[in-house]
């Protein structure tokens, strides 16, 4: 048991950073031909981070009444563990892609978001303010009215219970993790995981109380993921939540494909191959919390790097 982790931690140190490199090498797998017409560029945050056109989310209510192009956001649907679109993986929204942002909620049935940088780090804003931040308090933002009901404040992150007004009255969990570092990832795993559990009670609860409301697939709508530019930090998130979810049911653990995967949904996830190691000490952690050490079985493509 033991061995495994300094395995891990030392000798496949230099064998997961270069199983990243090799990942980031890889060429994007689609087109990006949405994300860079010209009326859709000012919708991007990042002229560098685009999304791929097969798996981009399309506003879709207003389509028919307006030109074609009003139906982009930066937002990619997401794959999870033996789950169709369990994410959508977005950038953090821009003042002028609120409405849409809210739209997309909307549409898509979201019943919980979560962001996992703050709105200004570092002196940079990072994130529009695109929720309200104070109880009690109701913004409009495109067709919808938002309204914090309360917040409830925890140590490493904040849930807003939200209610989303149109045709009907929706609540939406608002999770805000600010526990991640500016730069990197963060030093335990452990405030991620405990973060990480009680989004998956909360997204159980929600989507139970949706009852025969919802006639989509079995694990319900999306999580709308999402940072800066919606590709490292959530990236990271949703991989180890992937990761995870695997362990938990068949015992192995696959980053390397975890990721591959990913990437062909939502181009350039995990920035940083510190990210990247981050998933693989944390489900080292989580296994060693949760007393699961000796089943966990990297994968092949995981193990591949033994050979150095
Ligand atoms: N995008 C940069 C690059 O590819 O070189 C690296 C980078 C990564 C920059 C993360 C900023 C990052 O975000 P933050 O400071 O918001 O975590
Ligand atoms: N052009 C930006 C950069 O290179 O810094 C793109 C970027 C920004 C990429 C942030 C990743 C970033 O991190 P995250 O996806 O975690 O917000």
């Amino acid at each position: 048991v033991h061995g495994l982790v300094e395995h891990v931690k030392r000798q496949k140190k230099k064998g997961i950073y270069q199983e990243y490199e090799e990942i980031r090498k890889e060429p994007p797998a689609g087109t990006f031909d949405y994300s860079k017409k010209l009326s859709n560029q000012i919708k991007n945050r990042y002229s560098d981070v685009l999304c791929l056109d097969q798996s981009r989310v399309r506003l879709c209510q207003l389509c028919d009444d307006e030109d074609e192009t009003t139906d982009y956001i930066n937002a990619s649907f997401m794959d999870g563990y033996k789950r169709g679109n369990a994410y959508i993986a977005t950038q953090g929204p821009l003042p002028k892609t609120f409405g849409d942002f809210w739209r997309m909620v909307w549409e898509q049935m979201v019943l919980i978001i979560v962001m996992t940088t703050r709105v200004v780090e570092r002196g940079r804003v990072k994130c529009g303010q695109y929720w309200p931040l104070e109880e009690g308090r109701t913004e409009q933002h495109g067709y919808f009215l938002v309204r914090n009901t309360h917040i409830q404040v925890f140590q490493d992150f904040k849930l807003s219970h939200l209610e989303l007004y149109n045709t009907q009255t929706r609540e939406v969990c608002h999770y805000l993790y600010v526990s991640w570092p500016d730069f990197g990832v963060p030093k335990s795993a452990s405030a991620m995981l405990d973060f990480r559990e009680h989004v998956l009670q909360r997204r159980e609860a929600a989507v139970q109380s949706l009852g025969s409301s919802w006639t989509g697939p079995p694990g319900g709508p999306p999580v709308v993921v999402h940072c800066s530019a919606g590709i490292g930090r959530t990236g990271t998130f949703c991989t180890l939540d992937i990761c995870l979810s695997r362990l938990e049911d068949i015992g192995t653990v696959d980053v390397r494909q975890t990721v591959r995967r990913m990437r062909t949904q939502r181009a350039f996830s995990i920035q940083t191959w510190d990210q990247y190691y981050f998933c693989y000490t944390a489900v080292i952690e989580y296994a060693q919390r949760n007393g699961k050490l000796s089943p966990v079985q990297w994968s092949d493509s995981d193990l591949e790097t033994d050979s150095e």
